[in-house]
């Protein structure tokens, strides 16, 4: 038996797991439909779930109501539609939604299968601010803002500045050979998905080439860089947790 080298890695701090790692699992809410758990609160000190569901044509979930969890769904591929509330989000390539907390909601495939990224956390509220309501759109919605970087922009999918929200979620186009203009290290963690092209993401103290569809996890306080690689743009979907002072409750 060959084994192959995998870019796969639980580093300190962080994890990588690429489309050649994908292990898929099942949850009730699925039925018969694969999951793939990106991250979850297992993977400590992760706050959140993130998951890539695939969804056969015509194939749905079954509606649940988490009381506590909010909700953001990104469409990659085919013409899933989320229904929550009496009101249909078309989730085709680029779409989004944000499902408030406590707030039930069913994903159902149209004629073709449909793949979906799902980021599930407890809503952290905030004294003197009302919790978020729905929203939805889509990624050419608004042009990607220009950052003191040349050849780096970004589209900020959730109001920034508003202090209701404890998440962002946000897509970061870098140029080919265009990068982060510092190694970060912050409280916030992330949630990574590559939509598109690769480069060099620095975690920890370590290189790592990723590539379209990887996934990165990175822990509070893990130094972070990126350099886009020179043969086309690179662009990820970020998640952050912003606007709290990190003393929220662990959940067991
Ligand atoms: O906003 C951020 O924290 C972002 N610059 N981090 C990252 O891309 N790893
Ligand atoms: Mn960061």
């Amino acid at each position: 038996m060959t084994v192959e080298l995998s870019r796969g890695t639980l580093g300190h701090g962080y994890t990588v797991v690429t489309p050649a790692n994908h292990y898929p699992s099942r949850l009730p809410e699925l039925g018969d439909q694969p999951v793939v758990k990106l991250v979850t609160p297992r993977m400590a000190p992760s706050r959140i779930g993130e998951y890539l569901v695939s969804l056969s044509a015509g194939g749905g979930t079954v509606r649940t109501v988490e009381a506590g969890f909010e909700t953001f769904v990104y469409g990659l591929d085919g013409t899933t539609v989320l229904l929550a509330d009496g009101a249909e989000h078309p989730l085709g390539p680029g779409a989004f939604a944000y499902v408030p907390e406590s707030t039930a909601y069913d994903l159902r495939a149209g004629a073709t299968a449909g793949r979906v990224l799902v980021v599930k956390r407890r809503y952290e509220g905030h004294p003197g601010h009302d919790a978020p309501a729905a929203i939805s759109g889509h990624r050419d919605d608004e042009p990607f803002a220009e950052t003191a970087v040349p050849g780096f922009t970004r589209r900020e999918l959730l109001p920034v500045g508003d202090p209701a929200w404890d998440f962002n979620m946000s897509l970061l186009r870098f140029a080919p050979g265009v990068g982060l203009d510092k190694i970060e290290v912050h409280d916030e963690e992330h949630g990574l998905y590559m939509t598109e092209g690769g480069g060099t993401y620095m975690l920890g103290s370590e290189a790592h080439q990723v590539a379209d569809g990887d996934f990165i996890y990175m822990a509070p306080y893990c130094p972070q860089g990126f350099t886009a690689g020179p043969g086309g743009p690179a662009e990820y979907l970020l998640y952050k947790d912003v606007w709290r002072d990190g003393f929220s409750a662990p959940v067991d």
